[in-house]
C-alpha cells in the first residue's frame, strides 16, 4: 500500500513537470551528423583519409495521456534506432622510392696529363691500395700532344703512351710515367696491398721480389730514354713522416734495365754483379754503378745501377730489389743503416734533348707483382 502511494506521487510529479513542458517530449541523445576527418602525415608515404559517419538518433519518446486530471495509464515507450556508421576513405599515395642502379664496374681507367694524372689502384678489391700509378712528367712546363697511360684492370696492364712536340724545357728526363708500390716522400698513403711491408727500415729489411712484363713498342730512337726502377732511401725523421720532400742527406736509387741515349746522373764509381731473372733465366747481370752526390733539383744523393752490354726493351723480369739496396749502402757517401725504403717504382725515363723537343713513345707493362719474403 505504501509503495503504491509512492508510485502515485511520482507519477503526479512526473504529470506536473510534464504538463510544465508541454503535453509530450522527447529527448535525443544523438543528433544524425556527418563527420569529416582528415589525416595529412608529412612522411614519405601522404595519405588523406575522409571518414563520413552517419549517426541515427537514439530516441525515448514518453507519452503520458491524462483523464480529466487523474493519471490512469502512463506508456513509456524507447526507440533504438540502428546505430549506423559509414565510411569512405580516401588514400592517395605519394610513392618516393631509392632507386638503386648498378653500374658495372669500369674495367678501364685513362689517366692524361693533365686533367687526370694519376690513380690510386686497388686490383684485388680488398680495400687495400696496391698500386699507384702516374704520368709524371715532373720536368716539363709545357709542350704539344698526349701524355696519357691506358690501365686495363682486367688484364692488369698499363699501357703509356707520349707523343709530344716543342717540349719546354728540353731536358734528358722530363717526365717519369710509372707504376709503384710503397710510398713515395711527398706522398701521404701507402700502397701496401701485396703485402711488402714499406716503410722497411734498412737494417731489418727482409727479401722480396718483383716481377713484370714491360715491352717497349714504339720508340723515336733519337729521344733519350730508359726502363728504370726508382726507390726513396731516406732518413728516420723523413721516413715517418708522410709528405716530407727528400733533402740533403737522402738518397734516391734507381735499377735500370734498358737505356737509350741517356746515361746516369753523376759519374761511374763502380760495377757490380747482381741476380736478376730475364725471361724466366736467372742471369748474374752486370750493372756500372753511378753516382751523384748532391742533386742540383734537391739536394739528396743520387745513386743508379745501369746495365752494362745488356738490355731488355721486351720481356719479364724478375728480381729482388733488396739486393740493389744492400749494395747501394757500400756506395752511398754516408751510413743509411737506419734509413727506410719507402718504396719501388717501375716506369720509363723520357727527354727530349736529343730529339728536338719531341718524344715518342708506347709502352705496355703488364703482370706485375711484389712477392714478400722471397729472393731470387
Ligand atoms: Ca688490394
Amino acid at each position: 500500500m505504501a509503495s503504491r502511494m509512492v508510485t502515485i506521487a511520482v507519477i503526479v510529479i512526473v504529470l506536473v513537470i510534464g504538463f510544465a513542458g508541454g503535453y509530450m517530449y522527447s529527448s535525443l541523445t544523438s543528433q544524425p551528423t556527418t563527420k569529416t576527418v582528415v589525416f595529412t602525415t608529412p612522411v614519405e608515404h601522404r595519405y588523406t583519409e575522409t571518414e563520413t559517419v552517419t549517426l541515427t538518433s537514439i530516441e525515448t519518446l514518453t507519452t503520458f495521456l491524462p483523464t480529466e486530471l487523474s493519471v490512469t495509464q502512463t506508456v513509456t515507450q524507447t526507440f533504438y534506432s540502428t546505430f549506423t556508421k559509414e565510411m569512405a576513405t580516401t588514400i592517395t599515395y605519394t610513392v618516393v622510392g631509392t632507386v638503386t642502379k648498378t653500374v658495372a664496374q669500369a674495367t678501364q681507367i685513362v689517366l692524361s696529363y693533365p686533367s687526370k694524372p694519376s690513380a690510386e689502384l686497388d686490383l684485388n678489391g680488398d680495400g687495400v691500395t696496391d698500386l699507384f700509378a702516374e704520368v709524371n712528367p715532373w720536368n716539363l712546363n709545357s709542350y704539344k700532344g698526349v701524355q696519357q697511360m691506358v690501365i686495363d684492370l682486367i688484364k692488369r696492364e698499363f699501357r703509356t703512351e707520349i707523343n709530344i712536340t716543342d717540349a719546354n724545357p728540353r731536358q734528358w728526363t722530363n717526365g717519369y710515367p710509372e707504376i709503384y708500390i710503397g710510398r713515395k716522400p711527398w706522398g701521404g698513403r701507402y700502397a701496401n696491398g701485396f703485402g711488402v711491408p714499406f716503410p722497411m727500415k734498412i737494417s731489418n729489411m727482409t727479401p722480396f721480389t718483383i716481377s713484370f712484363y714491360i715491352c717497349v713498342e714504339r720508340i723515336d730512337p733519337s729521344m733519350p730514354f730508359n726502363i728504370a726502377a726508382d726507390a726513396w732511401i731516406v732518413r728516420e725523421s723523413v721516413a715517418l713522416k708522410p709528405a716530407t720532400a727528400p733533402a740533403k742527406g737522402d738518397v734516391e736509387i734507381m735499377v735500370w734495365v734498358y737505356r737509350q741515349n741517356l746515361s746516369p746522373a753523376g759519374r761511374k764509381v763502380g760495377e757490380v754483379t747482381i741476380p736478376i731473372v730475364i725471361n724466366g733465366t736467372r742471369t748474374n747481370a752486370t750493372f756500372e754503378v753511378w753516382r751523384h752526390d748532391s742533386v742540383e733539383w734537391g739536394g739528396w744523393q743520387y745513386i743508379a745501377f745501369a746495365p752494362k752490354g745488356w738490355g731488355v726493351k721486351c720481356g719479364q723480369i724478375a728480381y729482388d730489389p733488396t739486393l740493389f739496396v744492400q749494395t747501394a749502402k757500400n756506395y752511398a757517401t754516408f751510413n743509411i743503416t737506419d734509413y727506410y725504403l719507402l718504396d719501388w717504382e717501375i716506369g720509363t725515363e723520357w727527354g727530349t734533348m736529343s730529339s728536338n723537343g719531341a718524344a715518342m713513345i708506347e709502352w705496355v707493362i703488364r703482370d706485375f707483382v711484389a712477392v714478400p719474403g722471397a729472393t731470387i
